[in-house]
């Protein structure tokens, strides 16, 4: 493997901004400092540009299958579009497995089908769908194979009742688990959708309707409440969408709960009027939860500026226009909900939140790969520049300005849910464990470089009692 030179560009990490050249050699970060030289190394000249750690989007679906539909990437799309856009590291979330399955039955098979198709490294959180005493066994095997956290659904068929959440959250606080939530009401939005459907209300405006604030809000009050009762376990709260939810999740803080957060780009920067574009083009937006109103994205800005959320990720999750359409023009609730996200999520949280002021270019680092890669097992490896870390890179162009559009971009979706936007800074070389995945615009890897990366214990679960 050549060693690689960085030269020339502005290195930022999420602690600070330096005029540096950058060393990974063995595929390892090797050394920072002023006017390195490496015989025989392959030399990037990174004048005018920001050399960062990779960035790790820690929530993605690019294997789903759901109602009998298959997302449109898959792994290999799914990982090229996230090495496109500066992602150098996915943690996926599994679908909901075949009924009464094992714990691991998801991650092993995900664990499969991604190595043979991954062009960026990758780990696996697991999914609950039901609990039993085998289920409960498998938590050791869960972390000892790379597992740290799993997920519980507090809505579709799936779910978990609050007794099972109990269960889970202790036994995951013994076992050196955190637990991820996502934190929406099931009954209220079947109850709202029931109605809905009787009052011929199916177009696609009645989706937000369907799941409104205090959906969230009631969700994450009552996961925070059985994590307290549970002996004040960490939680994970993913796709934070309200400012009432972020409200509870403050106040929790505030009392020291150990409750973390995250944000995905469209609860920052959508709005939900885009549910009455015509043609039934709202279907586009048909995700859970869903895009909020103005008040709620700034709510969220301000979260993550002040530091009450944690995380950007996307939940990338990437069903076609043409689907949504085919099951959804009569009715919004029967089209797949999710949207594509893992190549844009560098460029519009930089363009949006650092050129507006609203988050430092720091901030920007921390949220959209140091942070991530803490909560999630994944540092010291990835996330940082810092000596003996992966060699995962991304140099970023702060001056490329491009219209957003399906045709620039890498993913396999036929529309962006940010279709028109401007945006300002772009990666332009995407390196991972010190190979260059993405330059000038080609893929230089064949499917399965990336890795598998075994994840360990987060460091916010540090009271584990053995099990
Ligand atoms: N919500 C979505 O919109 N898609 C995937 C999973 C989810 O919870
Ligand atoms: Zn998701």
């Amino acid at each position: 493997m050549q060693d690689i030179l960085i030269k020339n560009g502005l290195i930022v990490t999420a602690r600070e901004t330096v005029r540096a050249d950058l060393l990974i050699t063995d595929g390892l970060i090797a050394a920072m400092g002023e006017s390195l030289d490496r015989a025989g190394a392959v030399v990037i000249d990174a004048a005018d540009q920001y050399v960062m750690p990779g960035g790790v989007d820690v929530h993605t679906h690019l294997n789903l299958t759901v109602g009998g539909l298959k997302v449109s990437d898959g792994f290999f799309e799914g990982t090229a579009a996230a090495a496109f856009g500066g992602t150098t590291c996915v943690v996926e979330h599994p679908s909901f497995g075949p009924a009464g399955c094992s714990l691991m039955h998801q991650v092993q098979s995900n664990r499969r089908e991604a190595e043979k198709s991954c062009v960026v490294d990758f780990g696996l959180h697991g999914v609950f769908q039901h609990l039993n005493s085998q289920i409960l066994e498998e938590f050791p095997t869960l972390l000892a194979e790379g597992v740290s956290s799993s997920k519980i659904y507090l809505t579709y068929d799936g779910r978990l009742t609050d007794q099972q959440i109990l269960t889970v959250l202790e036994r995951s606080k013994k076992s050196g688990l955190l637990t991820a939530f996502h934190a929406e009401h099931h009954d209220i939005i079947d109850f709202l959708t029931q109605k809905f459907r009787g009052e011929n209300k199916q177009a696609p405006m009645y989706h937000p309707l369907s799941r409104p604030d205090y959906c969230e809000a009631e969700a994450v009050y009552r996961i925070i409440s059985l994590a307290e009762a549970a002996g004040d376990v960490p939680v994970y709260i993913v796709h934070l969408s309200t400012a009432a939810g972020l409200k509870v999740i403050e106040a929790a803080r505030g009392r020291g709960l150990p409750v973390y957060t995250e944000v995905c780009p469209q609860h920052l920067l959508l709005e939900d009027s885009c549910y009455e574009e015509p043609e039934s083009k709202g279907l586009k937006y048909i995700m859970a939860p869903p895009v909020r109103k103005s008040a709620d994205s700034a709510a969220l800005w301000r979260g993550l500026a002040e530091g009450s959320i944690d995380v950007v990720a996307t939940d990338h999750c990437s069903f076609t226009f043409a689907d949504k359409l085919a099951r959804g023009r009569n009715d919004f609730s029967l089209a797949p909900g999710g949207i594509p996200g893992v190549e844009t999520r560098l460029p519009l949280l930089f363009s949006e939140g650092v050129l507006k002021n609203r988050i430092s270019l720091n901030r920007f680092v921390e949220v959209v790969s140091t942070a991530p890669a803490g909560l999630m097992g994944l540092s010291p490896r990835k996330g940082s520049l810092d000596p003996g870390g992966d060699g995962d890179v991304v140099i970023f162009d702060p001056n490329i300005e491009k219209t957003i559009t399906p045709d620039i971009l890498r993913q396999n979706a036929d529309y962006s849910p940010f279709e028109g936007r401007v945006v300002r800074g772009w990666p332009t070389t995407t390196i991972v464990r010190g190979t260059v995945v993405v330059q000038n615009g080609q893929l230089l890897v064949e499917k399965g470089w990336g890795q598998y990366i075994s994840r360990h214990q987060t460091e916010i679960i540090s009271t584990v009692e053995g099990d």
